[in-house]
Protein backbone atom coordinates (compact mmCIF):
# COMPACT_ATOMS: atom_id res chain seq x y z
CA UNK A 1 0.00 0.00 0.00
CA UNK A 2 1.22 3.27 -1.00
CA UNK A 3 2.43 5.80 1.76
CA UNK A 4 1.14 8.79 1.12
CA UNK A 5 1.97 10.73 3.78
CA UNK A 6 4.89 10.22 4.82
CA UNK A 7 8.61 10.39 2.30
CA UNK A 8 9.41 7.15 1.07
CA UNK A 9 13.19 6.64 0.77
CA UNK A 10 13.59 3.62 -1.22
CA UNK A 11 14.94 5.70 -4.12
CA UNK A 12 17.61 8.45 -4.67
CA UNK A 13 15.03 10.96 -4.85
CA UNK A 14 12.86 11.24 -1.40
CA UNK A 15 9.77 11.04 -2.24
CA UNK A 16 5.49 10.55 -1.45
CA UNK A 17 4.02 9.86 -5.56
CA UNK A 18 5.51 6.33 -5.76
CA UNK A 19 8.25 6.93 -7.42
CA UNK A 20 10.20 3.35 -7.02
CA UNK A 21 7.10 1.71 -9.07
CA UNK A 22 7.39 4.37 -11.75
CA UNK A 23 10.49 3.31 -13.81
CA UNK A 24 10.54 5.83 -16.32
CA UNK A 25 9.97 8.71 -13.87
CA UNK A 26 12.62 7.87 -12.03
CA UNK A 27 15.07 7.16 -14.80
CA UNK A 28 13.96 10.26 -16.10
CA UNK A 29 14.79 12.44 -12.69
CA UNK A 30 17.56 9.97 -11.90
CA UNK A 31 19.50 11.86 -15.14
CA UNK A 32 18.31 15.37 -14.57
CA UNK A 33 20.00 14.86 -10.90
CA UNK A 34 23.37 15.22 -11.29
CA UNK A 35 22.87 18.31 -13.09
CA UNK A 36 21.07 19.86 -10.09
CA UNK A 37 23.66 18.71 -8.06
CA UNK A 38 25.90 20.52 -10.10
CA UNK A 39 24.42 23.57 -10.35
CA UNK A 40 23.69 24.03 -7.13
CA UNK A 41 27.89 23.36 -6.52
CA UNK A 42 28.52 26.33 -8.77
CA UNK A 43 26.40 28.41 -6.96
CA UNK A 44 27.34 29.18 -3.22
CA UNK A 45 30.88 29.86 -2.20
CA UNK A 46 32.43 26.54 -1.72
CA UNK A 47 33.03 26.90 2.39
CA UNK A 48 29.36 27.10 3.01
CA UNK A 49 29.19 24.82 0.79
CA UNK A 50 30.95 22.25 3.66
CA UNK A 51 29.34 23.89 6.56
CA UNK A 52 27.08 22.30 8.98
CA UNK A 53 23.17 24.24 8.89
CA UNK A 54 20.34 23.69 11.41
CA UNK A 55 17.85 22.76 8.33
CA UNK A 56 14.47 21.63 8.86
CA UNK A 57 13.54 18.88 5.92
CA UNK A 58 10.15 18.04 4.65
CA UNK A 59 9.51 14.43 5.92
CA UNK A 60 6.10 14.28 5.14
CA UNK A 61 3.05 15.61 4.08
CA UNK A 62 1.39 16.30 7.65
CA UNK A 63 0.43 19.49 8.17
CA UNK A 64 0.59 18.45 12.03
CA UNK A 65 4.67 18.22 11.70
CA UNK A 66 6.12 18.03 8.07
CA UNK A 67 9.45 18.92 9.38
CA UNK A 68 12.40 17.79 10.85
CA UNK A 69 15.50 20.11 12.08
CA UNK A 70 18.96 18.81 12.38
CA UNK A 71 22.21 19.69 10.64
CA UNK A 72 23.16 19.02 7.25
CA UNK A 73 25.72 20.38 4.31
CA UNK A 74 23.72 21.86 1.72
CA UNK A 75 24.61 19.76 -1.54
CA UNK A 76 23.69 16.80 1.01
CA UNK A 77 20.07 18.29 1.48
CA UNK A 78 17.23 15.27 0.78
CA UNK A 79 15.26 17.60 -2.00
CA UNK A 80 12.39 15.66 -2.80
CA UNK A 81 8.76 15.30 -4.38
CA UNK A 82 5.87 16.25 -2.39
CA UNK A 83 2.34 16.55 -3.25
CA UNK A 84 -0.19 17.28 -0.73
CA UNK A 85 -2.92 14.54 -0.10
CA UNK A 86 -5.21 14.18 -2.71
CA UNK A 87 -8.51 15.46 -1.93
CA UNK A 88 -11.72 12.92 -2.68
CA UNK A 89 -13.99 13.69 -5.27
CA UNK A 90 -12.36 17.02 -6.21
CA UNK A 91 -13.95 18.94 -9.12
CA UNK A 92 -12.47 21.54 -11.26
CA UNK A 93 -13.20 24.93 -9.44
CA UNK A 94 -13.45 27.16 -12.05
CA UNK A 95 -14.17 28.40 -15.76
CA UNK A 96 -16.00 25.96 -18.51
CA UNK A 97 -15.26 22.59 -17.26
CA UNK A 98 -16.67 23.82 -13.68
CA UNK A 99 -18.27 21.14 -11.13
CA UNK A 100 -16.18 18.16 -13.70
CA UNK A 101 -13.71 16.01 -11.95
CA UNK A 102 -10.27 17.27 -11.66
CA UNK A 103 -7.85 16.03 -13.99
CA UNK A 104 -5.71 13.35 -13.14
CA UNK A 105 -3.49 13.72 -16.60
CA UNK A 106 -3.10 16.87 -18.52
CA UNK A 107 -6.23 17.51 -21.64
CA UNK A 108 -4.98 17.59 -24.77
CA UNK A 109 -6.09 21.03 -25.51
CA UNK A 110 -4.68 22.67 -22.98
CA UNK A 111 -0.93 21.21 -22.77
CA UNK A 112 0.66 24.27 -24.41
CA UNK A 113 -0.83 26.46 -21.85
CA UNK A 114 -0.07 24.55 -18.85
CA UNK A 115 3.29 23.87 -19.48
CA UNK A 116 4.16 27.42 -20.11
CA UNK A 117 2.57 28.11 -16.35
CA UNK A 118 4.53 25.97 -14.98
CA UNK A 119 7.92 26.32 -16.43
CA UNK A 120 7.35 29.60 -15.75
CA UNK A 121 7.06 28.82 -12.07
CA UNK A 122 9.87 26.73 -12.14
CA UNK A 123 11.79 29.25 -13.48
CA UNK A 124 11.75 31.82 -10.29
CA UNK A 125 12.40 29.31 -8.54
CA UNK A 126 16.37 28.51 -9.13
CA UNK A 127 16.73 32.29 -10.43
CA UNK A 128 16.01 33.56 -6.45
CA UNK A 129 18.50 31.03 -5.59
CA UNK A 130 20.90 32.79 -8.18
CA UNK A 131 20.08 36.18 -7.29
CA UNK A 132 21.07 35.62 -3.04
CA UNK A 133 24.30 33.29 -3.85
CA UNK A 134 26.81 35.86 -2.25
CA UNK A 135 24.31 37.03 0.41
CA UNK A 136 26.00 34.36 2.83
CA UNK A 137 29.21 36.33 3.02
CA UNK A 138 27.64 39.15 4.54
CA UNK A 139 25.64 37.28 6.73
CA UNK A 140 24.25 39.57 9.81
CA UNK A 141 24.41 36.52 12.20
CA UNK A 142 24.46 32.79 12.13
CA UNK A 143 21.03 32.98 12.59
CA UNK A 144 20.17 35.08 9.36
CA UNK A 145 22.64 32.99 7.50
CA UNK A 146 20.87 29.73 8.08
CA UNK A 147 17.60 31.46 7.39
CA UNK A 148 18.96 32.43 3.89
CA UNK A 149 19.61 28.53 3.42
CA UNK A 150 16.79 27.56 4.31
CA UNK A 151 14.63 29.68 2.03
CA UNK A 152 17.41 28.73 -0.38
CA UNK A 153 17.29 24.89 -0.21
CA UNK A 154 13.48 25.00 -0.24
CA UNK A 155 13.04 27.05 -3.33
CA UNK A 156 15.43 24.40 -4.85
CA UNK A 157 12.91 21.67 -3.78
CA UNK A 158 10.10 24.13 -5.45
CA UNK A 159 12.34 23.44 -8.96
CA UNK A 160 12.19 19.68 -7.73
CA UNK A 161 8.17 20.33 -7.70
CA UNK A 162 8.12 21.60 -11.24
CA UNK A 163 10.41 19.16 -13.20
CA UNK A 164 8.58 15.79 -11.41
CA UNK A 165 5.66 17.54 -13.32
CA UNK A 166 7.34 18.33 -16.52
CA UNK A 167 8.86 14.75 -16.73
CA UNK A 168 6.02 12.94 -15.22
CA UNK A 169 3.18 14.24 -17.64
CA UNK A 170 4.87 16.50 -20.41
CA UNK A 171 7.01 13.48 -22.45
CA UNK A 172 10.02 14.70 -24.40
CA UNK A 173 9.58 18.34 -24.32
CA UNK A 174 8.72 18.75 -20.93
CA UNK A 175 12.32 16.38 -20.32
CA UNK A 176 13.67 19.68 -22.51
CA UNK A 177 11.91 21.71 -20.70
CA UNK A 178 13.69 20.45 -17.22
CA UNK A 179 17.15 20.80 -18.93
CA UNK A 180 16.47 24.41 -19.88
CA UNK A 181 15.48 25.69 -16.31
CA UNK A 182 19.38 24.43 -15.23
CA UNK A 183 20.81 26.76 -18.07
CA UNK A 184 18.81 30.03 -17.89
CA UNK A 185 20.75 32.04 -15.60
CA UNK A 186 19.24 35.49 -13.49
CA UNK A 187 20.83 38.44 -15.06
CA UNK A 188 22.27 36.61 -17.89
CA UNK A 189 22.46 38.25 -21.19
CA UNK A 190 22.40 35.18 -23.44
CA UNK A 191 19.89 33.07 -21.67
CA UNK A 192 18.05 35.42 -18.58
CA UNK A 193 15.35 34.33 -16.39
CA UNK A 194 11.58 34.86 -17.81
CA UNK A 195 10.17 37.45 -15.68
CA UNK A 196 11.86 40.88 -15.02
CA UNK A 197 12.08 40.37 -11.17
CA UNK A 198 14.39 37.57 -11.07
CA UNK A 199 17.04 39.27 -13.01
CA UNK A 200 17.47 42.12 -11.01
CA UNK A 201 19.82 41.91 -8.25
CA UNK A 202 19.70 41.16 -4.61
CA UNK A 203 23.00 43.01 -3.21
CA UNK A 204 22.42 43.40 0.15
CA UNK A 205 20.57 42.00 2.91
CA UNK A 206 17.76 44.50 3.59
CA UNK A 207 17.24 43.74 -0.09
CA UNK A 208 17.12 40.31 0.84
CA UNK A 209 14.68 40.69 3.70
CA UNK A 210 12.21 43.24 1.41
CA UNK A 211 12.58 40.24 -1.77
CA UNK A 212 11.29 37.79 0.68
CA UNK A 213 8.83 39.77 1.99
CA UNK A 214 7.35 41.41 -1.41
CA UNK A 215 8.36 38.66 -4.07
CA UNK A 216 7.89 35.24 -2.50
CA UNK A 217 4.72 36.85 -1.60
CA UNK A 218 3.88 36.92 -4.95
CA UNK A 219 4.98 33.42 -5.41
CA UNK A 220 2.26 32.82 -2.52
CA UNK A 221 -0.48 34.14 -4.33
CA UNK A 222 0.75 32.38 -8.07
CA UNK A 223 0.63 28.80 -5.61
CA UNK A 224 -2.71 30.11 -4.29
CA UNK A 225 -3.97 30.62 -7.90
CA UNK A 226 -2.27 27.51 -9.27
CA UNK A 227 -3.72 25.31 -6.26
CA UNK A 228 -7.10 25.97 -7.54
CA UNK A 229 -6.10 24.15 -10.77
CA UNK A 230 -8.00 21.24 -12.32
CA UNK A 231 -5.51 19.82 -12.83
CA UNK A 232 -4.83 17.73 -9.49
CA UNK A 233 -1.60 16.90 -9.42
CA UNK A 234 -0.48 20.85 -10.04
CA UNK A 235 -2.55 21.70 -7.00
CA UNK A 236 -1.39 19.22 -4.76
CA UNK A 237 2.14 20.22 -5.46
CA UNK A 238 1.24 23.80 -5.01
CA UNK A 239 -0.62 23.08 -1.92
CA UNK A 240 2.19 21.74 -0.14
CA UNK A 241 4.64 24.30 -1.20
CA UNK A 242 2.60 26.83 0.49
CA UNK A 243 3.34 25.07 3.50
CA UNK A 244 6.99 26.03 2.62
CA UNK A 245 6.54 29.67 1.37
CA UNK A 246 5.07 30.99 4.82
CA UNK A 247 8.66 30.60 6.66
CA UNK A 248 9.85 32.78 3.20
CA UNK A 249 7.73 35.83 3.66
CA UNK A 250 8.02 35.48 7.84
CA UNK A 251 12.51 35.90 6.90
CA UNK A 252 11.45 38.76 5.03
CA UNK A 253 8.73 40.73 8.09
CA UNK A 254 10.75 40.16 10.57
CA UNK A 255 14.04 40.98 8.99
CA UNK A 256 12.61 44.32 7.76
CA UNK A 257 10.97 44.72 11.33
CA UNK A 258 14.51 43.89 12.91
CA UNK A 259 15.96 46.32 10.58
CA UNK A 260 13.34 49.28 11.83
CA UNK A 261 13.46 48.41 14.69
CA UNK A 262 17.19 48.82 15.40
CA UNK A 263 17.09 52.39 13.41
CA UNK A 264 14.81 53.48 16.28
CA UNK A 265 16.17 52.16 18.95
CA UNK A 266 19.72 54.15 17.58
CA UNK A 267 17.64 57.16 17.06
CA UNK A 268 16.08 57.06 20.70
CA UNK A 269 19.60 56.38 22.53
CA UNK A 270 20.87 58.95 20.16
CA UNK A 271 17.90 61.53 21.01
CA UNK A 272 17.66 61.95 17.04
CA UNK A 273 13.63 62.94 16.58
CA UNK A 274 13.75 63.66 13.00
CA UNK A 275 14.06 60.68 10.43
CA UNK A 276 14.56 63.11 7.61
CA UNK A 277 18.02 64.48 9.46
CA UNK A 278 20.02 61.11 7.23
CA UNK A 279 23.36 61.77 8.00
CA UNK A 280 22.88 61.96 11.75
CA UNK A 281 21.22 58.29 11.47
CA UNK A 282 23.88 57.07 9.29
CA UNK A 283 26.57 58.21 11.63
CA UNK A 284 24.38 55.60 14.16
CA UNK A 285 25.29 52.87 11.92
CA UNK A 286 21.70 51.72 11.12
CA UNK A 287 19.43 52.38 7.90
CA UNK A 288 17.81 55.63 7.88
CA UNK A 289 13.77 54.93 7.50
CA UNK A 290 13.38 57.02 4.40
CA UNK A 291 15.89 54.08 2.43
CA UNK A 292 14.08 51.94 4.03
CA UNK A 293 10.99 53.44 2.13
CA UNK A 294 13.12 53.52 -1.24
CA UNK A 295 14.45 49.77 -0.56
CA UNK A 296 10.32 49.32 -0.18
CA UNK A 297 9.28 50.89 -3.44
CA UNK A 298 11.84 49.24 -5.66
CA UNK A 299 10.64 45.45 -4.53
CA UNK A 300 6.80 46.33 -3.79
CA UNK A 301 6.84 47.54 -7.89
CA UNK A 302 9.18 44.57 -8.65
CA UNK A 303 7.04 42.30 -7.87
CA UNK A 304 3.88 43.74 -8.82
CA UNK A 305 5.16 43.17 -12.47
CA UNK A 306 4.87 39.96 -12.09
CA UNK A 307 1.46 39.67 -11.78
CA UNK A 308 1.18 40.09 -15.91
CA UNK A 309 -0.79 42.74 -17.63
CA UNK A 310 -3.95 44.07 -15.91
CA UNK A 311 -6.07 42.88 -19.17
CA UNK A 312 -4.92 39.93 -20.42
CA UNK A 313 -6.34 36.94 -22.79
CA UNK A 314 -3.62 34.55 -21.67
CA UNK A 315 -5.54 34.89 -17.93
CA UNK A 316 -8.86 34.79 -19.10
CA UNK A 317 -7.44 31.63 -21.52
CA UNK A 318 -6.09 29.73 -18.34
CA UNK A 319 -9.16 30.67 -16.18
CA UNK A 320 -11.80 30.02 -18.34
CA UNK A 321 -9.71 26.25 -18.72
CA UNK A 322 -9.71 25.63 -15.38
CA UNK A 323 -6.14 25.47 -15.16
CA UNK A 324 -5.26 28.46 -12.70
CA UNK A 325 -7.90 29.85 -10.14
CA UNK A 326 -8.34 33.07 -8.55
CA UNK A 327 -7.19 33.45 -5.20
CA UNK A 328 -9.26 31.06 -2.48
CA UNK A 329 -11.50 30.39 -5.64
CA UNK A 330 -13.25 27.43 -3.57
CA UNK A 331 -14.03 30.14 -1.26
CA UNK A 332 -15.90 32.89 -3.55
CA UNK A 333 -19.42 32.41 -3.64
CA UNK A 334 -20.07 33.68 -7.66
CA UNK A 335 -20.62 30.72 -10.88
CA UNK A 336 -17.04 30.39 -11.13
CA UNK A 337 -17.16 31.34 -14.82
CA UNK A 338 -17.09 35.54 -14.52
CA UNK A 339 -18.79 35.57 -18.01
CA UNK A 340 -21.11 38.23 -17.45
CA UNK A 341 -18.95 39.73 -14.77
CA UNK A 342 -16.60 43.04 -14.62
CA UNK A 343 -13.72 44.14 -12.35
CA UNK A 344 -12.25 47.91 -12.12
CA UNK A 345 -9.25 48.11 -13.51
CA UNK A 346 -7.15 51.40 -14.41
CA UNK A 347 -6.70 53.08 -17.51
CA UNK A 348 -3.98 55.62 -18.31
CA UNK A 349 -4.93 57.62 -20.91
CA UNK A 350 -3.64 61.33 -21.96
CA UNK A 351 -1.98 61.53 -18.61
CA UNK A 352 -4.71 60.75 -16.68
CA UNK A 353 -5.40 58.05 -14.33
CA UNK A 354 -8.91 56.62 -14.83
CA UNK A 355 -11.11 53.55 -13.34
CA UNK A 356 -12.85 51.23 -16.07
CA UNK A 357 -14.69 48.14 -15.78
CA UNK A 358 -13.13 45.55 -17.50
CA UNK A 359 -14.78 42.38 -18.65
CA UNK A 360 -13.89 40.13 -15.30
CA UNK A 361 -12.51 37.32 -17.11
CA UNK A 362 -9.75 39.07 -19.06
CA UNK A 363 -9.17 41.10 -15.33
CA UNK A 364 -8.03 37.55 -13.34
CA UNK A 365 -4.12 39.11 -13.30
CA UNK A 366 -5.56 42.33 -11.88
CA UNK A 367 -7.81 40.74 -9.12
CA UNK A 368 -4.84 38.48 -8.00
CA UNK A 369 -2.77 41.74 -7.91
CA UNK A 370 -5.28 43.34 -5.51
CA UNK A 371 -5.63 40.74 -3.41
CA UNK A 372 -1.54 40.77 -3.24
CA UNK A 373 -1.87 44.30 -2.56
CA UNK A 374 -4.38 43.57 0.23
CA UNK A 375 -1.87 41.06 1.62
CA UNK A 376 1.17 42.89 1.60
CA UNK A 377 -0.33 45.76 3.56
CA UNK A 378 -0.59 44.00 6.41
CA UNK A 379 3.44 43.36 7.02
CA UNK A 380 3.71 47.13 6.07
CA UNK A 381 0.84 48.15 9.21
CA UNK A 382 3.26 45.75 11.55
CA UNK A 383 6.41 48.02 10.70
CA UNK A 384 4.86 51.16 11.04
CA UNK A 385 3.84 49.73 14.82
CA UNK A 386 7.20 49.56 15.94
CA UNK A 387 7.94 52.78 14.33
CA UNK A 388 5.34 54.47 16.39
CA UNK A 389 5.75 52.50 19.64
CA UNK A 390 9.97 54.44 19.64
CA UNK A 391 7.77 57.49 19.26
CA UNK A 392 9.35 58.54 15.76
CA UNK A 393 7.13 60.51 13.17
CA UNK A 394 7.23 58.25 9.87
CA UNK A 395 5.27 56.06 8.68
CA UNK A 396 6.07 53.44 5.79
CA UNK A 397 3.61 53.38 2.61
CA UNK A 398 2.91 50.92 -0.33
CA UNK A 399 3.72 53.67 -3.64
CA UNK A 400 0.32 53.98 -5.97
CA UNK A 401 0.48 51.13 -8.75
CA UNK A 402 1.08 53.12 -11.44
CA UNK A 403 4.62 54.31 -9.73
CA UNK A 404 7.96 52.47 -11.59
CA UNK A 405 6.07 50.27 -13.51
CA UNK A 406 7.31 48.10 -16.25
CA UNK A 407 4.68 45.57 -17.71
CA UNK A 408 0.80 46.36 -18.56
CA UNK A 409 -0.96 50.01 -18.36
CA UNK A 410 1.48 52.41 -16.11
CA UNK A 411 4.13 50.69 -18.27
CA UNK A 412 7.27 53.57 -18.03
CA UNK A 413 4.50 56.35 -17.09
CA UNK A 414 6.29 59.35 -15.22
CA UNK A 415 3.74 58.67 -11.85
CA UNK A 416 4.74 59.51 -8.54
CA UNK A 417 4.55 57.38 -5.17
CA UNK A 418 1.90 59.49 -4.17
CA UNK A 419 -0.12 58.63 -7.40
CA UNK A 420 0.49 62.16 -9.29
CA UNK A 421 0.92 62.52 -12.79
CA UNK A 422 4.05 64.43 -13.53
CA UNK A 423 6.37 64.70 -16.09
CA UNK A 424 9.40 62.76 -17.55
CA UNK A 425 11.58 65.31 -17.01
CA UNK A 426 10.31 65.83 -13.00
CA UNK A 427 10.22 62.83 -12.48
CA UNK A 428 14.00 61.27 -13.59
CA UNK A 429 14.62 64.46 -11.22
CA UNK A 430 13.06 63.05 -8.67
CA UNK A 431 14.05 59.79 -9.26
CA UNK A 432 16.51 58.82 -6.13
CA UNK A 433 13.91 60.19 -4.09
CA UNK A 434 12.02 57.51 -4.28
CA UNK A 435 14.33 54.65 -5.10
CA UNK A 436 17.51 53.93 -3.74
CA UNK A 437 20.19 55.93 -5.09
CA UNK A 438 23.90 54.66 -6.26
CA UNK A 439 24.48 56.94 -2.73
CA UNK A 440 21.88 54.75 -0.96
CA UNK A 441 23.50 51.55 -2.29
CA UNK A 442 26.98 52.38 -1.07
CA UNK A 443 25.98 53.21 2.24
CA UNK A 444 24.26 50.09 2.64
CA UNK A 445 26.83 48.21 1.71
CA UNK A 446 29.42 49.29 3.72
CA UNK A 447 27.22 47.71 6.75
CA UNK A 448 27.30 44.54 5.26
CA UNK A 449 29.49 43.32 7.39
CA UNK A 450 29.60 39.41 8.27
CA UNK A 451 28.96 38.31 12.18
CA UNK A 452 29.68 35.19 12.86
CA UNK A 453 29.58 34.69 16.54
CA UNK A 454 26.65 32.62 17.49
CA UNK A 455 24.27 34.88 19.68
CA UNK A 456 25.42 38.21 17.74
CA UNK A 457 24.21 40.49 15.44
CA UNK A 458 25.30 42.94 13.11
CA UNK A 459 24.45 46.85 14.37
CA UNK A 460 21.95 47.49 12.09
CA UNK A 461 19.78 44.67 12.72
CA UNK A 462 17.84 43.35 16.24
CA UNK A 463 18.49 40.46 16.85
CA UNK A 464 15.17 38.27 16.41
CA UNK A 465 12.80 37.88 19.30
CA UNK A 466 12.38 34.14 19.39
CA UNK A 467 14.77 31.39 17.96
CA UNK A 468 14.33 28.68 14.99
CA UNK A 469 13.45 25.70 16.08
CA UNK A 470 12.99 27.11 19.79
CA UNK A 471 16.54 27.50 20.46
CA UNK A 472 18.34 29.58 22.57
CA UNK A 473 19.63 33.05 21.57
CA UNK A 474 23.48 31.78 21.28
CA UNK A 475 22.63 28.79 19.08
CA UNK A 476 25.29 28.13 16.59
CA UNK A 477 22.37 27.60 13.83
CA UNK A 478 25.67 27.48 11.20
CA UNK A 479 28.51 25.29 11.69
CA UNK A 480 30.84 27.35 9.59
CA UNK A 481 33.47 25.12 7.51
CA UNK A 482 37.02 26.91 8.01
CA UNK A 483 38.78 26.57 4.96
N1 LIG B 1 8.50 39.89 -16.90
O1 LIG B 1 -0.74 38.44 -20.86
P1 LIG B 1 0.35 38.65 -19.88
C1 LIG B 1 7.75 32.68 -7.11
C2 LIG B 1 5.03 38.41 -20.44
S1 LIG B 1 7.08 34.00 -7.98
C3 LIG B 1 8.69 39.44 -18.18
O2 LIG B 1 0.04 39.50 -18.74
P2 LIG B 1 0.07 36.32 -18.30
C4 LIG B 1 8.97 32.93 -6.34
C5 LIG B 1 4.16 37.18 -20.42
O3 LIG B 1 4.92 36.00 -20.14
C6 LIG B 1 5.69 33.32 -8.85
N2 LIG B 1 7.69 39.08 -18.99
O4 LIG B 1 0.81 37.21 -19.36
C7 LIG B 1 9.16 34.10 -5.63
C8 LIG B 1 3.58 37.17 -21.79
O5 LIG B 1 4.50 36.65 -22.71
P3 LIG B 1 4.03 35.81 -23.98
C9 LIG B 1 6.02 32.74 -10.21
C10 LIG B 1 6.42 39.18 -18.52
O6 LIG B 1 0.43 34.95 -18.68
C11 LIG B 1 10.33 34.31 -4.92
C12 LIG B 1 3.42 38.65 -22.10
O7 LIG B 1 4.33 39.32 -21.23
N3 LIG B 1 4.90 32.04 -10.78
O8 LIG B 1 7.22 31.62 -7.15
O9 LIG B 1 -1.34 36.66 -18.16
C13 LIG B 1 11.31 33.34 -4.89
C14 LIG B 1 2.01 39.12 -21.92
O10 LIG B 1 1.68 39.16 -20.53
C15 LIG B 1 6.15 39.62 -17.23
C16 LIG B 1 4.10 32.53 -11.74
O11 LIG B 1 4.30 33.59 -12.26
C17 LIG B 1 7.25 39.98 -16.41
N4 LIG B 1 7.08 40.41 -15.14
O12 LIG B 1 0.72 36.73 -16.91
C18 LIG B 1 11.13 32.15 -5.61
C19 LIG B 1 2.93 31.67 -12.14
N5 LIG B 1 4.82 39.61 -17.06
O13 LIG B 1 3.50 34.51 -23.49
C20 LIG B 1 9.96 31.94 -6.30
C21 LIG B 1 2.92 31.28 -13.55
C22 LIG B 1 4.28 39.20 -18.21
O14 LIG B 1 3.00 36.65 -24.67
N6 LIG B 1 2.85 32.41 -14.47
N7 LIG B 1 5.24 38.91 -19.09
O15 LIG B 1 5.32 35.64 -24.74
C23 LIG B 1 1.71 33.07 -14.78
O16 LIG B 1 0.67 32.79 -14.22
C24 LIG B 1 1.73 34.13 -15.85
O17 LIG B 1 2.57 33.71 -16.85
C25 LIG B 1 2.13 35.56 -15.38
C26 LIG B 1 2.02 36.51 -16.60
C27 LIG B 1 1.26 35.97 -14.24
C28 LIG B 1 3.59 35.60 -14.97
FE1 LIG C 1 9.36 28.98 -4.20
FE1 LIG D 1 9.70 31.26 -1.52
Amino acid sequence: MLDLINVSYDTQIPNNVGLSSDRRVLKALEKWHPGYINWWKGLIPQNFQESLVYLRTAISVDPKGWAKFGYVKMPEYRWGVLLAPQVEDRRIPCGEHVGEPAWQEVPGEYRALMRRLIVIQGDTEPASVEQQKFLALSAPSLYDMRNLFQVNVEEGRHLWAMVYLLHKYFGADGREEADELLLRQSGSDEKPRMLGAFNEETPDWLSFFMFTYFTDRDGKMQLEALAQSGFDPLSRTCRFMLTEEAHHMFVGETGVGRTIQRTCEAMNAAGITDPYDINAVRALGVIDLPTIQKKLNLHYTLSLDLFGQEVSTNAANAFNAGIKGRYQEHKLEDDHKLTNDTYPVAEYLDGKILLKDAPALTAVNMRLRDDYTKDAAGGVGRWNAIIKKHNIEFALALPHEGFHRQIGIFNEAPITPDGNVISRDEWDAQRDQWLPSKADGDYIASLMKPVSEPGQYAGWIAPPRVGIDNKPGDFEYVQLHMA
